[in-house]
């Protein structure tokens, strides 16, 4: 079984597809109300020529609110955990899993969160957790509370260390890994998991801010001299805080944004959805975090400094 936890677009799309192909899913919501309009309409995906990809209808899978977590678990303990909320809402979710259940076998927690930080969070407040940091790049838009447009099909990496490697690969593998494979994701296991978070940190870094400030979709991004050359600036102050920690780094990486740019030109980014939805943002973990890592390294990343203030300024005022 698969636990679930945040019924937005990635975590609709890996219950649909997961229990599409037979695995054992249970998808745990913010809301009561959001688990029975999913237990009542089920999951769907679209493709990105609108056509339904998967539709799994209710009972086929196990849909419940984060509150109920203490009292379903004693039944049936959660194994392995997808933690697909946004990083702003981990303190919450913690609240409400830990003290994880006592069973033989702890949970492992696979973190799908965007940009830095977290993995430390969560370890501060679970020390004994297993924890796996993913990375993803499968584009998923929301259409409603139980439906999704798969609009472009990404990669999705796993980290893991060598330690895990030996204490946990048949489980870990035929549980998880081979359940994605099945389910039709391209995924794989990382042993330089920080490499490709610290590369989807850049890629959301420029983008996300940027959309959000301006409300245009990725796509547009690519279509004016201005919105190109901001996007360049922080490209560059983003390297120079990567080359100040040591961290190694692609010049790849730019032609990567816009490739992202292109293959998501009609997506909004979260940053501009959770902006819309007048919703608290992650530039915090994003921009926020390059801007204390070029502190920390007596360098400035003046471009990321001021799109941080001023998407926290838009959230104060509007939420
Ligand atoms: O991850 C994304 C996001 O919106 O957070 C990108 C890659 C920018 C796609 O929209």
């Amino acid at each position: 079984m698969i636990d679930i936890i945040g019924a937005g677009s990635l975590g609709l799309l890996f219950a649909g597809r997961l229990a599409a192909t037979g695995t054992d899913v249970r998808l745990w919501t913010r809301t009561l109300e959001q688990a029975r309009t999913i237990a009542c309409d089920g999951i769907t995906v679209f493709d990105k020529e609108g056509e339904i990809a998967v539709h799994v209808s209710g009972d086929t899978f196990k849909v419940a609110p984060l509150a109920d977590w203490q009292r379903l678990n004693s039944h049936a303990p959660a194994q392995w955990i997808f933690l697909m909320t946004k990083q702003g809402a981990i303190r919450e979710v913690l609240e409400q899993i830990l003290p994880v259940a006592d069973t033989t076998r702890k949970p492992e927690m696979i973190c799908f969160q965007n940009g830095i930080g977290h993995i430390e969070r969560i370890r501060q407040v679970w020390p004994e957790g297993v924890l796996y940091p993913a990375v993803t790049t499968e584009g998923a838009k929301r259409q409603g509370p139980a439906s999704i447009l798969h609009a472009g099909a990404g990669v999705t990496e796993i980290g893991w260390s060598e330690e895990q490697v030996k204490a946990q690969a048949g489980n870990f593998e035929e549980c998880v890994l081979n359940r994605l494979l099945a389910a039709g994701f391209d995924v794989c296991l990382s042993k330089e998991i920080e490499y490709g978070m610290y590369r989807k940190l850049l890629i959301n870094a420029v983008i996300n801010p940027l959309t959000a400030i301006w409300r245009i979709r990725n796509g547009e991004l690519l279509s004016d001299p201005v919105r190109l050359h901001m996007m360049r600036r922080l490209f560059d102050e983003g390297i120079q805080v990567y080359e100040a920690h040591g961290i190694r780094w692609d010049s790849a990486w730019w032609e990567q944004i816009m490739n992202v740019c292109r293959a998501t030109a009609d997506n909004h980014s979260s940053m501009l959805a959770d902006v819309l939805a007048q919703s608290t943002t992650e530039v915090a973990s994003i921009n926020g975090q390059l801007v204390q890592m070029a502190e920390q390294a007596g360098i400035t990343a003046p471009t990321h400094k001021v799109l941080w203030q001023l998407i926290e300024g838009m959230r104060l005022k509007e939420g």
